[in-house]
């Protein structure tokens, strides 16, 4: 280690054994031979206080070059070494958070679906557009008013007594309940047409309704309904039997068997029951029809002219229909579920059939 040659070869055997480390360890190696106290370059240094001075001057400034030069190999080669340790730590502990799912290799996975009861309010809306309607929603929180008050069924009515309500503690006492019935979306939709929407009115509102109902093979306390309004010039009775029909058959296919009978609602004038043959017994008569054949889905009529009054419609000169159907029992008698508590009872090897 006395001149340049022997510091150039030095500077190429580092350059070598730098380029062979592949860790973090053996850089390490590498650093203590070509640096460490025990080093050709250390050694030189010591040496040097027995040159001349022009002489240690000279292989000073060689040593101080080939030190330096061996030492920047060394850090460039030591962050290479860290970073490719780093990347292979990050991919040796990589979380894999695919889901595995027994059985997907072999057999496609069970997907989840919407409820039976969602299934039948998706269809029977598509019925009604089919026809015309727009689907229009409602709150089912409503005020007195809307559930009844706007329906011609004032306070201490004698009809109230149809609906078991649910009643908030919110406000006055029995001024805030849950929704009986979709009816008073009719209400809203009315209002709505006079504040400026405007007439006429094809619509239907599907939603859940709340009544102090005891479950039983025909009713459940939370149930569903789909509401239908239609208000425009020169509606009759005929146009609403027409609509029925044409919805009975849409729906339950041409064997089911559908029927108006006379009822009483105190918004409608006339009204009618509207029933269709049961399907569980086909009209023969079982426990979910009471023996009787045939199944109640809903009541209709022509709206009264009070309940115009009330929203501020000229009954002169408008006329219209109403309806509201059970969604539940419309799912109940198309699939022939003998008893409609079934619904709610989410049991997956029932809601799977549908
Ligand atoms: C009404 O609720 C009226 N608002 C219907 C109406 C609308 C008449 C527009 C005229 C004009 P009703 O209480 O009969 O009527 O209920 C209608 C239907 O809702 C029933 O035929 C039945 O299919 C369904 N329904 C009523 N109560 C329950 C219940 N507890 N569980 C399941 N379905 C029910």
């Amino acid at each position: 280690m006395s001149d340049a040659v022997d510091i150039e070869v030095l500077i190429d055997q580092a350059r070598t054994a730098v380029a062979a480390a592949g860790s973090t360890e053996e850089i390490s190696q590498v650093a203590v031979s070509f640096t460490g106290k025990k080093s050709p370059v250390a050694e030189a240094h010591r040496g040097l206080g027995a040159l001349d001075p022009e002489a240690r001057k000279e292989l000073g400034r060689l040593l101080h070059t080939a030190r330096t030069t061996i030492e920047e190999l060394i850090e460039q080669r030591r962050t290479e070494i860290s970073f490719d340790e780093l990347s292979r730590e990050m991919v040796a502990s990589k979380i894999d958070l695919s889901e595995f799912v027994p059985g997907s290799l072999t057999a496609p996975s069970s997907r989840g679906h919407l409820h039976l009861v969602s299934q039948t309010r998706d269809a029977l809306e598509d019925v009604f557009v089919g026809m015309g309607f727009e689907v229009a929603e409602g709150p089912e929180i409503e005020t007195d008013w809307f559930n009844f008050g706007a329906l011609n069924i004032p306070p201490a009515h004698p009809a109230r007594g149809m609906w078991d309500t649910f009643y908030l503690s919110l406000g006055e006492p029995e001024t805030t309940l849950l929704r009986t019935h979709t009816s008073p979306v009719q209400i809203h939709l009315m209002e709505e047409a006079v504040l400026g929407g405007g007439l006429p009115i094809h619509a239907v509102m599907p939603g859940r309704c709340y009544r102090r109902d005891t479950p039983d093979a025909r009713h459940l306390p939370v149930f569903h309904q789909i509401e239908g309004l239609v208000v425009d010039k020169g509606i009759t009775f005929a146009d609403l039997a027409g609509t029925i029909e044409v919805f009975t058959t849409a729906y339950f296919g041409p064997d089911i068997h559908s029927r108006l009978r006379p009822a009483y609602f105190p918004f409608t004038e006339p009204s009618a029951e509207f029933e269709v043959t049961c399907t569980i017994c086909h009209g023969d008569g079982c426990r979910t029809c009471s023996q009787t054949g045939w199944i109640e889905l809903g009541g209709c009529g022509m709206v009264d002219p009070a309940v115009f009054d009330a929203v501020g419609i000229d009954s002169d000169e408008w006329t219209g229909f109403a309806f509201g159907f059970g969604i539940d029992r419309c799912a109940q008698m198309r699939h022939q579920i003998a008893d409609m508590r079934a619904l709610i009872e989410n049991d997956i090897r029932f809601l799977r059939q549908f």
